[in-house]
């Protein structure tokens, strides 16, 4: 049986307690996660911050740099292994799972270093009270020891997405993976310890959130950040946690995106448009869409259209041929998706395609497969309009002009991505300023640039991180004053 021991000190171990990590395909046991206790959060605390003392913390940023670039080859020297890891935790497509959770695990590490590499501080000259001379700069130092708490939806991208700008910036980590997908941090670990980086500067503590290593690590007074992904009710926890100490945090945490389509965007690739940012990851993508919100006029056409493509999608585990829609990630999860898929019926939804499970065959007929769902007719008061469900559904609504559509998307508690589609530039600049939003697309959908700001605007999350704006996490900027 497969063993996903956790990585502290540069040494795998084990504890005495284990959770069965299993697969959602088929529910088989893919192995055994030790989780973390107390006793073994105190000695990742320990072992990062050793390591910041002693080689990492007197390293150059150079030598820093190459190090990540390093650990970037030794990922894609081992894609395969990351690759199959993250499929079989997931079960998501070999398509996906190779286009973009695995390089992007690997360019978060280069794209981060060589920015920390080459990113300025300011500098200013100005004359003193006394006729003299002063020149003062920006300094960064890290932040110390910080915790990385992550989501199950992309493991390795979303965990890399810190851990990279972290590491460049001189700290060390303690991940906490979700305890649905802990293979590809596990691994990670081995990668760390092949090109050398230090013992202590990466950790790994396996295990859930409330009383246990989750909540050990958040709670920790020797943990001087928290990085955190995932949905809002859990940040919520975590900010309770940090406020004892008045440590920083950065969260990107749920959404409720809407989708928006003028009756002037090129029809073709806004329905396709709409049903990646639909169905991608069996919707189960932060960024996703599940409110859309379709001009009059071709309200319709564009209803039948995306039933056409949902119902093209092939349902399947991650290595079939064609296959473009996985399974769920757990049992618990399918079940608050199949709730919702309920709730809309008994809301009074025109169902127009799915709204039940796919009949799968053979040991698959164990996973948790869900089909993609589209409802119509629905008050914009419904449960399913309102709250985020995380799988592979929207509600397809119409409106007639700009102002309502502005109104529709902003009708709610969250802010974390909207995806416009229209062909009239100032209708998109106008949509881009108006939807309260950290991400907004146009004619496109998580596209992305690692340069740019990534974050939510209301309760979809707390900071920027992504180009420099991940320095203003994972560094301190000290203001040096020196008096010629
Ligand atoms: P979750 O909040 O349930 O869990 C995330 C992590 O937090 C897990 O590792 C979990 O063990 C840990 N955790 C749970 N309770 C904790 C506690 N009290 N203290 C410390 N740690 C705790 O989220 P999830 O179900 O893994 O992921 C799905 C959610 O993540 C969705 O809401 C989705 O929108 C959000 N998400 C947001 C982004 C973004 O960029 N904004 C990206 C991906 C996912
Ligand atoms: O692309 C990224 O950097 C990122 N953080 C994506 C988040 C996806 C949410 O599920």
């Amino acid at each position: 049986m497969k063993q996903f021991l956790n990585f502290i000190g540069g040494e795998f171990i084990a504890t005495g307690k284990t959770f069965e990590n299993r697969a959602p395909v088929d529910n088989h046991v893919i192995g055994l996660v030790h989780e973390a206790g107390q006793k073994e959060v105190d000695a990742a605390v320990t072992a990062a911050q050793v390591a910041l003392k002693g080689d990492w913390g007197r390293m150059s940023v150079v030598k820093r740099a190459e190090l990540l670039h390093a650990v970037a080859d030794e990922i894609n020297r081992r894609f395969d292994d990351f690759l199959q890891a993250e499929m079989a935790d997931t079960g998501k497509p070999h398509s996906l799972a190779s286009h973009i959770d695995i390089p992007r695990g690997a360019a978060n590490f280069k794209v981060f270093a060589d920015i920390v590499k080459n990113a300025p501080t300011e500098s200013f000259q100005m004359t003193t009270p006394d006729g003299g001379t002063a020149i003062s700069y920006g300094l960064r130092t890290p932040l110390g020891v910080v915790a990385v708490v992550c989501p199950w939806n992309l493991p390795l991208l979303l965990m890399t997405w810190k851990v990279g700008p972290a590491l460049a910036c001189g700290n060390a980590v303690i991940v906490k993976p979700s305890e649905e997908t802990p293979a590809t941090a596990t691994l990670l670990g081995e990668v760390m310890k092949a090109v050398g980086v230090p013992d202590g500067v990466y950790n790994v503590v396996h295990g859930f959130g409330p009383n246990s290593a989750g909540e050990f690590l958040t709670r920790h007074r020797g943990v001087n950040g928290i990085t955190f992904t995932g949905e809002t009710r859990t940040g919520e926890a975590i900010m309770a946690a940090a406020a004892k100490g008045v440590r920083p945090v950065s969260f990107e945490l749920g959404g409720k995106n809407a989708g928006i389509v003028f009756a002037d965007a090129d029809f073709d690739k806004a329905v396709t448009g709409i049903t990646r940012s639909t169905f991608e990851n069996c919707g189960q993508v932060c960024l996703g869409t599940e409110r859309v919100y379709v001009q009059r006029p071709i309200f319709d056409k564009f209803v039948a259209a995306l039933k056409a493509k949902a119902e093209a999608l092939k349902i399947g585990p991650p290595m079939e041929p064609g296959v473009s829609l996985g399974p769920l990630i757990s049992a618990e999860h399918k079940q608050k998706v199949m709730g919702y898929y309920a709730k809309a019926k008994a809301e009074g939804a025109t169902v127009v395609t799915g709204g039940s499970e796919p009949r799968m065959s053979g040991a698959l007929a164990e996973g948790h497969w869900v089909q993609p769902t589209i409802w119509t007719g629905l008050p914009e008061s419904a449960g399913v309009i309102r709250e985020e469900i995380f799988g592979p559904c929207c509600h397809i609504a119409p409106f007639d002009n700009e102002e309502e559509a502005i109104a529709l998307a902003n009708a709610t508690d969250y802010g974390l991505a909207t995806t416009v589609w229209t062909q009239d530039l100032a209708t998109a600049h106008r949509m881009a300023a108006a939807i309260e939003v950290g991400l907004c697309w146009v004619n496109s959908w998580f596209l992305r640039d690692l340069r740019t700001a990534f974050g939510g605007a209301k309760a979809s999350g707390i900071g920027r991180e992504g180009g420099v704006h991940s320095l203003e996490f994972y560094a301190e900027l000290r203001n040096v004053m020196i008096k010629l």
